[in-house]
């Protein structure tokens, strides 16, 4: 059987949630900035969760306490978390991503797997692509990421670790062995700092050790699977499939920069979100069936209304209209809003089923 060789990005954000702060705020640019709890002038307890590349260079890093972090940098800004603006960024980037090829994986809220084997011919277009992929995403959010390219998820990850902020690192297959062995084992993706220890007992330093070890040994001390499964790593075999989840729902959400009481501005910024999601069901050819809104107030409480219709025309006015009537249905006047959103669900893709008609 011919294989097709395969193309996958790793797409991981720079320092993310910093990111995000400093796209929102950009007097932090260039400053060392830490997001996590409150250091309290020193006494504070809790942790960093992260910290920009500037902070990092006191040493700073996610996990540390908040305490140490401003003994090593009084100085830097310190900022509490916002998760709902992360997960806000974090979906505004897959929908970028997404833009270039649907094949996507998300593995965590800062980082995915995108397979490009069917969108560029070979690893030179695969970098301009990323290094596209990389200025629209800063262009439109103000963050950047680091894309690493392998051919197979295990290389692209390890080649999107090896190289941040804002890069792109390529890995052609025939690179891998030199890419990866003389990194330490503790490095390779998979391996613990426990595991790496008892590697090291048996004399294994370098992945590159790990790679020409007695495989019958390696079995002996670690079990034929465990055995199995770190030679894979070590040669930088991976043959897993970029899961793509099916796609429920498409929607977006917009938390006010000052928390809004103006209906005018609501249902100016409700009419935005509707126009943005219809472009990108259209551009998808996808239809949908159900529309929910969701909304917050200034002091957290959420609500949610849904509806589903027999069949919705792709009308933004029309559409607007049915968003506006469930929004009415649990909007209380009186109260600031902190957060919008809309999501359209039901989703019904036309391209496929237009191919089903062609059957009949
Ligand atoms: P990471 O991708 O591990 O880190 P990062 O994006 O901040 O920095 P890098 O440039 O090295 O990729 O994690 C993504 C986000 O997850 C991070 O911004 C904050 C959060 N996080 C925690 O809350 N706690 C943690 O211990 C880590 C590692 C991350
Ligand atoms: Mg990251």
């Amino acid at each position: 059987m011919n294989v097709k060789r395969r193309i996958i990005f790793h797409v991981d954000m720079d320092a993310f949630y910093a990111s995000v702060e400093e796209s929102l705020n950009p007097d932090y640019r260039g400053k060392p900035l830490i997001v996590g709890a409150d250091p309290k002038g020193g006494k504070g307890r809790g942790v960093v969760l992260t910290a920009n590349y500037e902070a990092r260079k006191f040493g700073i890093h996610s996990g540390m306490p908040i305490s140490k972090a401003y003994k090593l940098c009084p100085d830097g800004i310190y900022v509490r978390p916002r998760f709902d603006k992360y997960h806000e960024f974090s979906q505004r980037t897959i929908e970028i991503i997404r833009k270039y090829s649907r094949k996507i994986q998300r593995v965590s809220i800062d980082e995915a797997y995108v397979d490009v084997t069917n969108v560029v011919g070979d690893f030179q277009e695969a970098e301009k692509l990323a290094r596209k992929m990389q200025s629209e995403i800063w262009k439109k959010l103000g963050i950047t990421c680091s894309i690493g390219i392998g051919p197979n998820k295990l290389v692209a990850k390890m080649a999107s670790s090896m190289n941040k902020p804002n890069k792109v690192t390529v890995v052609e297959p025939d690179k891998v062995r030199e890419f990866l062995h003389p990194l330490p084992v503790e490095k390779m993706y998979g391996i613990g700092p426990k595991t790496a220890e008892r590697l090291r007992e048996l004399g294994i330093e370098t992945v590159g050790d790990l790679a020409n070890f007695d495989a019958v040994k390696l079995a002996e001390v670690f079990g034929k699977n465990m055995a199995y499964y770190f030679i894979m790593l070590a040669n930088g075999q991976d043959y897993s499939e970029v899961k793509e989840e099916a796609r429920k729902s498409i929607g977006r959400e917009i938390t006010f920069e000052e928390d809004a009481d103006s209906i005018e501005e609501i249902l100016k910024e409700l009419s935005s979100i509707v126009d943005d999601l219809i472009r990108k069901v259209k551009e998808e050819q996808l239809t949908f069936r159900t529309i929910t809104v969701k909304l917050r107030y200034s002091n957290f409480e959420t609500h949610t209304k849904s509806k589903t219709f027999n069949s919705i025309a792709l009308d933004p006015k029309k559409v607007l209209k049915k968003v506006e009537e469930l929004f009415f249905t649990i909007y209380n006047g009186g109260q600031k809003l902190r957060l919008i959103g809309v999501r359209f669900s039901n989703l019904i893709d036309l391209s496929s089923q237009r191919t089903l008609l062609e059957f009949i």
